[in-house]
């Protein structure tokens, strides 16, 4: 689909813009997706098994090799054209908040500045007793770690499957998908709640619902927009129409 004049209009009236983002805008940037599978070392694993609480509590280990592999890969990643792009919309609007469900930091590192992270940063740990947070740790392959305070479990920050996201940070993304006029929906599979409601929860309150993915989802059939493509190249199309 092209962009077409009436949504350029849609953007130039728009106010409060919400990008929601899932794995697939980093796909662009080498990082795998949840529901891609997986290679090397872990295909013998899903990551809808892996990312649980149960998984952490039977094997704290592989858990912890899990997310230090990951790591390395988010390391070495450099923003894609998708999320630069993002960044430079960012100027283009008094209230632009991109809701993430992303762990890898790459938004921050393309320079955009009002990020809601809902479930966590691959950057920090906790632990799992007492929450105490680390924003680094020794990094030697001497997995699990242990608290240097109480000698429980360390685990990453993130959230998995069963947990309760956040609350600031969920309180925040329900709050501002209310009062979105655009509502962007971007590279998730719209499958994981409570994020997967928030286009939902806008288009309810009247704001117009902007999905690019290169496969449909739950969102495509009540978005007003669709663009079967992919964020590294949509975005930067879309920047250029819309920028004065
Ligand atoms: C491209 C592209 C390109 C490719 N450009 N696009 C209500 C109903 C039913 C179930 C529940 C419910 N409420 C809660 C639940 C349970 C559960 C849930 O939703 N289950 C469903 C699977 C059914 N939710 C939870 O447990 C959540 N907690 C919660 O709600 O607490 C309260 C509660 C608990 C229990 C019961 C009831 C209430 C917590 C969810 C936590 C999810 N955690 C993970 C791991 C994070 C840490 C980590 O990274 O390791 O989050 S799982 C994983 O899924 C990760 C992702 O953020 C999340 C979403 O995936 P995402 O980002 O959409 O990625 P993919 O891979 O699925 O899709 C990629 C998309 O990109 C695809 O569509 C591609 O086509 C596209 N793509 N290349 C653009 N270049």
């Amino acid at each position: 689909m092209a962009i077409v004049e009436e949504l350029i209009e849609i953007f130039h009236n728009a106010r409060a813009i919400v990008v929601l983002t899932g794995a697939g805008i980093s796909a662009e940037s080498g990082i795998p997706t949840f529901r891609d599978a997986q290679t090397g070392l872990w295909q013998r694993y899903s990551p809808q098994e892996l990312a649980t609480p149960r998984a952490f509590e039977t094997n704290p280990g592989l858990l912890w090799n899990w997310y230090a592999w990951r790591r390395n890969l988010i390391n070495k990643a450099e923003p894609n054209a998708g999320h630069k792009a993002l960044a430079q919309m960012e100027n283009l609007f008094p209230k632009f908040t991109i809701i993430t469900q992303n762990i890898d930091g790459l938004h921050q590192k393309a320079g955009s500045k009002n990020i809601i992270e809902l479930h966590g940063n691959i950057y920090r740990a906790r632990c799992a007793a007492e929450n105490l947070v680390f924003e680094s740790w020794p990094d030697n392959g001497n997995f699990p770690l242990t608290c240097p305070h109480c000698g429980g479990l360390v685990r990453p920050d993130v959230v998995w499957f069963g947990e309760n996201l956040p609350a600031g940070a969920l309180e925040s993304a329900y709050f501002l998908s209310n009062r979105a006029d655009i509502m962007l929906s971007v590279g998730t599979s719209a499958v994981v709640e409570p994020a997967a409601s928030l286009p939902l929860v806008a288009l309810r309150n009247k704001a117009v619902v902007v999905e690019v993915n290169p496969e449909p989802t739950p969102v495509t059939r009540y978005a007003q927009f669709y663009f079967k493509e992919t964020a590294g190249k949509f975005l930067p199309e879309l920047y250029s129409a819309i920028k004065p």
